[in-house]
C-alpha cells in the first residue's frame, strides 16, 4: 500500500513539476483590437470626392456639388477587386480636405444629396457598406479634420460640427475596423465664403482626446489611426517604405497629428510606453485621387511586391490606394496590375519548405514551449526560453539540400516585442554560411536572400529584451535568384 502511495506521489510530483508556467508579459502590450488589425495585413485605400472631377489632389472646398457625378458607380466592383487581389478591408475617404460628405450628412450641404447623382438621393457609404459585407471586407472611414468648406472651421463650432459628421459615420454604417484621422493642413480655404487662411494650433485645436472617447464609446473594436495613434501610427512617409526597425512601441504623450514627427515615425521607440504599430498607406499611382493623365502610371506587379516587402514585410499594415475614376470603377489598368500582383504573391509564398520538418533549438523553456511549435501552423503556440535566456539558436532540418530564399518569422506579439537582433544562416557545402543579419521582427517580418542550397537553416535571436517568443517561422523558394 505503501508502495503505491509513494509512486502515485511520484507521477503527481513529475506533472507538477512539468507545468511550465508561460512567459510573463513584457512591456506594452497590443489590444485585442489592434491584435485584429496586425492580422489584417493589407487592404484598400479609396479617394474618391469632387476632386475625382475637378482633376485635384486638394479641393478647395468651393467646388459645386454638381460636379459629383459618377457615371456607372459600382461599389461591388471595388470589393471584388479588393477581395479578389487578397486585401481584407476598404477605407474610404467619406469626406477629404474639400468638405464634400460622399454620405448625405444632415449637417451640410457640401455633400451628395446636393449633387445630381442619382438625383440626390444617393449614398456612397451605404453602397460600400452592403458591397464589403457581400465580400467579407471589413470597412473602415477616413474623415478629414481640416475642411476648407466649413464656414465653422478654425473656431469652437468646428469640433462639435466634425463630431456631430463622426457620429454619423459610426452610427449609420454599421462595424467600422479603423477610423483615420489625417494630420495634413494647408491654411488657405473657402470656409464658407470666406476665403482666407485659417491657421490652427495642431497641437491643441482639435482636442483629440474628446474626439478618440466617441469612437471608443460608438466602435469599441476601431482602431484609430494618426501621427501619432492612438492605436495606429503613420509610417512617416507616403511612399511605402517601412523601416527596416520598426518597433510596434511608441511614446506618443509628446505627440499629435500633424506634428513634425515623420523620423521617430518609422522606427517607432524602443523603449515606447505605448504599443502603436505603423501603418504604410501609399498609393498605386502618383497622385491619391483619380488623374486620366496617370493612366499610365499605374504601379506595375512587380513595383507593388517591393511595396508588400517593403510594408508588410517589415512589420507593418499596408494601406494600398486605389482610386475610382469618373465613372465610380476602379481602372483597368489598376484592377490588372492588382490582379497580377495577387498571382505574384501566390507564386512568391506557394509552398512553405519548413512546414512540419524537424526543429530543434539550443534551449526551451519547458513542455508546451517546444522549437517545433514554430512550424505547426497553430498562431496561439510558441517557442520560448527560459527567463533567465534571452538568446538563443533555432534549428530547422530541411530534411535534405533544399534551394531557398525567402524567410518569415513572426513572435508571439500578445506577449510584446522583445527581440532586438537576430541572424539567419544556412547549412551549405558542410558548413553554416550567414545570409541575414536582421533587427526587430514583431507581428511579421519577411526577408529575401540569394538562392541558397541548405539542408538546414538556423534563426539566431542575438538580443532580446526578454527571453524570445516566436510563433511561427516559414521558408519558401520563391521564382527567380
Ligand atoms: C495626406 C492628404 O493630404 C492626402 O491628400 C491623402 O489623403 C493622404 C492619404 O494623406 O495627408
Amino acid at each position: 500500500m505503501k508502495r503505491i502511495a509513494g509512486l502515485l506521489i511520484f507521477i503527481v510530483s513529475f506533472y507538477a513539476c512539468s507545468d511550465v508556467k508561460p512567459p510573463e508579459p513584457f512591456g506594452p502590450l497590443p489590444s485585442e483590437r489592434q491584435i485584429a488589425w496586425h492580422d489584417m495585413e493589407y487592404y484598400m485605400f479609396v479617394h474618391f470626392t469632387v476632386n475625382t472631377f475637378t482633376d485635384k489632389e486638394w479641393g478647395y472646398g468651393d467646388e459645386k456639388e454638381s460636379v459629383f457625378n459618377p457615371s456607372e458607380i459600382d461599389c461591388r466592383q471595388w470589393a471584388r477587386v479588393a477581395k479578389d487581389a487578397g486585401m481584407k478591408g476598404i477605407i474610404i475617404t467619406a469626406k477629404h480636405h474639400d468638405g464634400f460628405c460622399l454620405w448625405p450628412s444632415q449637417f451640410t450641404e457640401h455633400s451628395v444629396k446636393n449633387s445630381i447623382w442619382k438625383d440626390g438621393k444617393g449614398d456612397v457609404l451605404k453602397e460600400l457598406r452592403l458591397a464589403c459585407d457581400e465580400y467579407g471586407l471589413k470597412l473602415g472611414v477616413y474623415l478629414s479634420p481640416w475642411d476648407r468648406n466649413s464656414s465653422f472651421y478654425g473656431t469652437p463650432e468646428y469640433l462639435t460640427y466634425y463630431r456631430s459628421q463622426l457620429k454619423e459615420l459610426l452610427t449609420k454604417y454599421g462595424d467600422v475596423f479603423e477610423v483615420w484621422f489625417d494630420g495634413a493642413n494647408g491654411g488657405d480655404g473657402y470656409y464658407g465664403g470666406a476665403r482666407e487662411k485659417r491657421k490652427i494650433d495642431n497641437k491643441t485645436f482639435y482636442d483629440w482626446p474628446n474626439t478618440h472617447k466617441i469612437v471608443r464609446e460608438l466602435q469599441p473594436s476601431a482602431v484609430m489611426f494618426s501621427d501619432a495613434g492612438p492605436d495606429i501610427r503613420w509610417v512617416g512617409n507616403e511612399s511605402g517604405m517601412g523601416s527596416l526597425t520598426n518597433w510596434s512601441l511608441l511614446n506618443k504623450d509628446e505627440m499629435y497629428p500633424g506634428g513634425d514627427f515623420a523620423k521617430i515615425l518609422g522606427e517607432g521607440h524602443a523603449d515606447g510606453k505605448y504599443w502603436v504599430p505603423a501603418e504604410v498607406d501609399v498609393s498605386i499611382r502618383p497622385g491619391w485621387f483619380y488623374h486620366q493623365t496617370q493612366d499610365s502610371l499605374v504601379r506595375t506587379p512587380e513595383n507593388l511586391m517591393e511595396l508588400y516587402y517593403s510594408s508588410v514585410g517589415r512589420n507593418s499594415n499596408l494601406l494600398l490606394n486605389v482610386p475610382p475614376d469618373r465613372r465610380g470603377l476602379l481602372h483597368e489598368n489598376d484592377v490588372r496590375s492588382l490582379l497580377s500582383f495577387r498571382e505574384l504573391l501566390n507564386k512568391e509564398f506557394e509552398t512553405d519548405l519548413g512546414q512540419g520538418k524537424k526543429v530543434t533549438a539550443t534551449s526551451i523553456r519547458g513542455k508546451g514551449y517546444e522549437a517545433s511549435n514554430v512550424n505547426d501552423s497553430n498562431p496561439e503556440t510558441y517557442w520560448a526560453t527560459k527567463d533567465s535566456q534571452t538568446t538563443g539558436d533555432i534549428i530547422i532540418d530541411l530534411g535534405a539540400e533544399t534551394e531557398v530564399n525567402r524567410v518569415l518569422i513572426q513572435e508571439y506579439i500578445k506577449l510584446g516585442q522583445r527581440i532586438e537582433e537576430f541572424k539567419v544562416s544556412a547549412f551549405a557545402g558542410g558548413e553554416w554560411k550567414p545570409i541575414i543579419d536582421g533587427t526587430t521582427i514583431g507581428h511579421k517580418v519577411i526577408r529575401r536572400f540569394p538562392v541558397i542550397k541548405a539542408s538546414m537553416i538556423k534563426i539566431t535571436v542575438s538580443k532580446s529584451k526578454a527571453c524570445p517568443v516566436i510563433s511561427n517561422i516559414e521558408f519558401y523558394r520563391a521564382p527567380g535568384l
